[in-house]
């Protein structure tokens, strides 16, 4: 029954999540996490509308919801004003993975840990857009190489989201350099040479921020709750 409240204090937290991302506040995990304490702390100081939730009808859950949003407003005015949606990184999957049928795969590698998909397409960019990408790298030598071979086929550019994602996900990755990537890691079971390591993570979060606009348009990013969160996050 308390998980009907938890649920919609959850509900709440996210809207007012979502309305201070649509309105450009700077997203970081720790607002994630002062949501989700919104939501468990709301629990357990209303223990009188447990005995409401019983029931799963439309008034009860207006009420806790209801009951539930100042609970987690009030929460998250304690955070600066910054906090406010998951942490997203880009991912991207280079042309050699995607010739060696290594796609689910490295999805399934995400999914699994609890990462959520919030944005996914096919593309072949153009030279100039992946010496772009690789911009931070023009005076390497081997970038002339790097920019031909990113473009030189498709590429699967997704965007994660959860929360220590961009950090996590490089952990998933690996070494760029595949022989002293750890087994276990993307790169360490599934490639053996630098030049083709076959996928990309955005290393910092200014880095993603950046990756994501350059790859993906505000609109083809996603918003929505994954059904799995609430087992996914929580606070003891
Ligand atoms: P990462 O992809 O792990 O973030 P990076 O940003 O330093 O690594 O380099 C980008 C890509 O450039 C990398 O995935 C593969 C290629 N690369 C890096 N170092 C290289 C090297 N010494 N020789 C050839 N390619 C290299
Ligand atoms: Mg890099």
């Amino acid at each position: 029954m308390s998980s009907e409240i938890y649920r919609s204090a959850s509900r709440a937290a996210r809207s007012l999540l979502f309305y201070a991302s649509k309105h450009k506040h700077h997203v970081s995990s720790k607002g994630r996490t002062a949501a989700a304490a919104a939501a468990v702390s709301y629990k357990g100081t209303v223990p009188a509308l447990a005995s409401f939730t019983d029931s799963t009808n439309t008034f009860n859950r207006w009420i806790a919801g209801a009951l539930a949003l100042p609970a987690a407003a009030y929460m998250l005015q304690d955070q600066e004003a910054y906090a406010l949606q998951m942490e997203r990184t880009f991912i991207a999957i280079k042309p050699d993975g995607v010739q060696r049928g290594l796609i689910s795969d490295i999805i399934e590698r995400f999914e699994r840990k609890g990462f959520k998909l919030v944005a996914i397409k096919l593309v072949v960019p153009s030279k100039t857009f992946a010496q772009k990408h690789y911009y931070d790298l023009k005076d390497r030598p081997f970038f002339n190489g790097l920019c031909n071979f990113l473009s030189s086929g498709p590429v699967l550019a997704m965007v994660w989201e959860g929360e220590g994602v961009i950090t996590y996900g490089r952990k998933l990755i690996g070494a760029t350099d595949p022989q002293k990537s750890e087994p276990g890691t993307i790169r360490g079971d599934l490639a053996i040479v630098v030049g083709r390591n076959i996928i990309h993570g955005s290393d910092g979060p200014e880095t993603a921020k950046n990756e994501i606009n350059l790859w993906f348009k505000p609109e083809e990013l996603t918003n929505y709750t994954s059904n799995q969160e609430k087992w996914t996050y929580g606070v003891n």
